[in-house]
């Protein structure tokens, strides 16, 4: 694999080759894309979290899209997730819509959306390692969602070959599987992103609470109900929660016309909508990773999350 070092601001930077014509770029032990590198390191220099606000943290493709949709409806409760808005829209995220693109309409819209002063809530990718500092500096909640490691390697592989600029060189996928192994992956390593967040809730449970895609897809129902609590919402009835359940469901939201979307999004948001919606799936890495292939994440995994006591993602 291709090493080299970028002299930015006369600090060394680890870069080394993704694929297309993609660089990552090291930051506190953390991979970045140049854009996330720019973006990230603004928002840990500028964040500054209101203690009214709940923040969305996850590795991408963990399953960010189906709880953004949830929290905006466990917290808005009779506007769940209006049908012409998109979870992207409701709930934004601080590398992409602010600081991305900071011109456009999207940045301006994420600039109103900070300045109000309740309700907020915010989505980042940003490892809690390195976030610390501005998540610890007031009482906001922390809901991290997670997914076990195979099928987030290929739910991002499969996101990856639609992106521009990856066509003419493909992310094969023996190469991204290693890659993923590596820690070599956009926001990555993955393994240092989940625990970093799961020693926290460990740690403090009334702050940050963790949750899996496969035990929300087994029994959202419970789960939403565990949200509403931990957010200081609590349910009553079964009614209201089965009415959550059921509008952000895979089937309901990506069939709606927002989310169907193949077009750039006129709010200058940077990807077409409908790319946050595949299969919605638990498994899928069946139908892609062979065996060879799932041993070795295997034993990663073992060896990084079983090891430190996390029984997880096998
Ligand atoms: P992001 O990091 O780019 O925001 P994120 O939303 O975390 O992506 O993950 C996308 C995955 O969640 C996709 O998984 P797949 O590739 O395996 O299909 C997407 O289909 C899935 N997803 C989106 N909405 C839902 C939902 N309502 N329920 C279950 N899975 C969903």
């Amino acid at each position: 694999m291709e090493t080299t070092h970028s002299n930015t601001n006369h600090n060394h930077i680890e870069k080394q080759k993704w694929c297309g014509h993609e660089f990552l770029y090291e930051f506190h032990g953390f991979w970045f894309t140049k854009t996330y590198l720019e973006t990230t390191k603004e928002v840990v220099e500028t964040f500054k979290p209101l203690s009214t606000d709940v923040i969305l943290a996850s590795f991408p493709k963990t399953g960010t899209t189906w709880l953004k949709a949830l929290l905006y409806s466990i917290t808005h409760r009779d506007d769940a997730v209006p049908p012409s808005s998109h979870p992207q829209e409701l709930v934004p995220s601080l590398e992409t819509n602010l600081y991305v693109r900071k011109r456009t309409q999207c940045a301006r819209k994420m600039q109103e959306y900070l300045d109000e002063n309740e309700g907020r809530i915010l989505a980042t990718h940003a490892p809690y390692q390195i976030l610390r500092d501005a998540l610890d500096s007031c009482e906001c909640k922390i809901v991290y969602v997670t997914r076990n490691p195979k099928d987030t390697l290929i739910s991002m592989w499969s996101f990856v070959q639609k992106l521009e600029g990856v066509g003419d060189d493909p992310w094969r996928l023996e190469t991204a599987v290693d890659q993923f192994c590596d820690g070599m992956v956009p926001f990555g390593p993955y393994y240092d992103h989940v625990l970093g967040y799961r020693e926290e809730s460990l740690r403090r449970p009334e702050k940050v609470l963790f949750v899996t895609y496969e035990e929300l897809k087994e029994d959202t129902r419970s789960h939403v109900r565990r949200i509403g609590e931990f957010l200081g919402c609590p349910f009553g009835g079964e009614d209201e929660v089965e009415k959550i359940v059921e509008r952000c469901r895979f089937e309901i939201l990506s069939n709606q016309e927002i989310n169907k979307s193949s077009e750039l999004p006129d709010s200058g948001f940077p990807l077409p909508y409908n790319s946050f919606f595949r299969k919605g799936q638990v498994g899928d890495h069946l139908r892609y990773l062979e065996d060879e292939m799932i041993r070795k994440i295997d034993d990663v995994t073992k060896l990084k999350f079983h090891a430190s006591g996390f029984d997880y993602g096998i």
